[in-house]
């Protein structure tokens, strides 16, 4: 497929700019290159966020909720007709299995359906006080929102950050991977068809370390929402702190299944593999530890490597198991832990049939306790670990036993042990009989230490993207 637009073009203040230089985007399925993108630099920031601000005191400043959520709508509706094409360019430039960049956008028309029907009915309460006083308050929005997205999950990660933003009325300034950023440009091209008004979404692709770290540090910008590693977390988090701007986090994680000796395991088995191997593994939620009670540990590993001894690897466009990860880069860190696996065991890996892209094998290691290497790292790569344990306490210290909390599975009949799981596992999604629960549009997602803070998705996206605002009226 050609790309049916000029992926060189910025958005700033509704008008496709040009900037200074261009990046090379790879296609991983073959290490070739795809499409020169902008390099943008802080200049290009400064332009997006003064048209941010003047979208806030303009068109988009003034238009009611309801107008709002109806742009969104129209939005969703659009990537919706686009599905198919959109999941062409996500796949050529993520190297992810055709049908897997179908689902992402159409979560990422299921994002702007579920922030456009919420757009107006976000609102402030009244609260009872003083005798001749009247009590009220106010959701309004931060105002410049900036959004860094990673290269995982681009139309997932914009759906669920700047739909809620645009919800509320934010202006946002979006930030796309210097990885896979074609989706973007083809949101943006969308909103502007749908009538969003100009400056309200703009999209400066680029550098982390230019375009990105500019963005954080902009005097502008009233929030800041950030995907992607821990480092660069921590970076966005200190650069955002100078200016005293709220940031959310969402950082990854090392997430567990817990599988006790009465699950169903018939039902957990696809959960089990899948939510490891997605993406190749390079999902914040992938469950790349799987704890398992030491009485099935061996009927779950075998049932386990038989599943991974069927993965086909291979182009994006072929459309198997799994495709490349994202990079050179992203492979030699997926290798580079592999290599620390010597003294595990691979009890199970899939086949690779492509050539000449970022291919790694699925790989199923055993013989590790919770505090190895490979069980505390985040490896954002397709392997997963086996962890036996013993007893309920064990399994929950074990899960509970690395810096992160971002997801966490368990799969027992048992109900009593279902709830104190879901009471005393440190994470900020707990999946009973099931993991992901479909993505989950509806469901607030984030998680606790270096998984990071805030929450997305959901309603509670939009008391993010928003302030409260307290008016006390005196009036005798
Ligand atoms: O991440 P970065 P990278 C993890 C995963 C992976 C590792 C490295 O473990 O192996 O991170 O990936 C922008 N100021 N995750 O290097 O650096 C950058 O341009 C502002 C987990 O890709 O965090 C991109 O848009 N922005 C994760 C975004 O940050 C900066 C998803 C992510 O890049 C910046 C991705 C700076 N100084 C990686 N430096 C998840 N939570 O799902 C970079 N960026």
């Amino acid at each position: 497929m050609t790309i049916w637009f000029d992926t060189e073009e910025m958005l700033i203040g509704g008008r496709w700019l040009r900037a200074a230089d261009t990046l090379t985007l790879e296609n991983p399925s073959t290490g070739q290159p795809l499409a020169q993108i902008a390099r943008g630099q802080s200049r290009d920031i400064d332009a997006a966020v003064a048209a941010a601000h003047q979208a806030l005191s303009g068109d988009w400043g003034r238009m009611p909720a309801l107008e709002r959520g109806r742009v969104l709508t129209r939005m969703g509706q659009m990537v919706l007709d686009r599905a198919d094409d959109l999941a062409v360019l996500e796949a050529m430039d993520v190297g992810k299995p055709l049908k897997q960049a179908r689902a992402d956008a159409v979560a990422l028309a299921r994002y702007l359906e579920f922030y456009g029907g919420a757009a107006d009915k976000v609102h402030g309460e009244t609260i009872p006080y003083l005798d001749g006083y009247t009590v009220y308050t106010l959701r309004q929005p931060h105002g410049v929102t900036g959004h860094i997205v990673p290269w995982n999950y681009p139309m997932q990660i914009i759906g669920r950050s700047v739909g809620a933003a645009l919800a509320m009325g934010n202006a946002c300034v979006l930030k796309p991977a210097e990885e896979a950023c074609l989706t973007a440009l083809a949101f943006a091209r969308i909103a502007v068809e749908a009538g969003l008004p100009d400056g309200a979404l703009n999209v400066v692709p680029g550098l982390g370390g230019e375009a990105g770290a500019a963005l954080t540090a902009h005097p502008g910008i009233h929030h800041i929402s950030f995907t992607g590693s821990v480092a660069t977390g921590v970076k966005v988090q200190q650069s955002a702190g100078a200016n005293v701007v709220p940031v959310t986090l969402e950082l990854g994680g090392k997430s567990p299944q817990l599988v006790f000796d009465d699950a169903d395991l018939d039902a957990a088995l696809p959960f089990l593999v899948n939510a490891g191997i997605q993406n190749a593994g390079q999902t914040c939620s992938a469950a790349s530890r799987i704890l398992v009670h030491r009485s099935i540990h061996d009927d779950v590993v075998a049932r386990m490597a038989e599943r991974y001894g069927a993965l086909k690897v291979g182009p994006a466009m072929d459309d198997l198991d799994m495709g490349p990860v994202i990079s050179a880069r992203q492979k030699a860190i997926v290798d580079g832990f592999l290599a620390q696996a010597g003294d595990l065991t691979v009890a199970g890996q899939g086949e690779i049939l492509g050539t000449g892209g970022h291919y790694v094998a699925p790989t199923l290691l055993t013989g590790a306790t919770g505090a190895h290497a490979l069980a505390q790292a985040e490896i954002f790569g397709p392997v997963q670990v086996v962890i036996p344990f013993e007893t309920e306490a064990e399994a929950v210290q074990i899960a509970n036993g690395t810096d992160y909390g971002l997801v966490a599975g368990v799969w027992t009949r048992d109900g009593g042990r279902q709830m104190r799981l879901a009471r005393d596992l440190r994470a900020g999604q707990v999946f009973l009989n099931n993991y992901g629960a479909g993505g989950g549009v509806e469901l607030p997602f984030g998680g606790v230490g270096k998984s990071g803070h805030g929450r997305e998705k959901g309603f509670e996206a939009l008391y993010g993207f928003s302030q409260l605002k307290t008016v006390a009226a005196h009036h005798g």
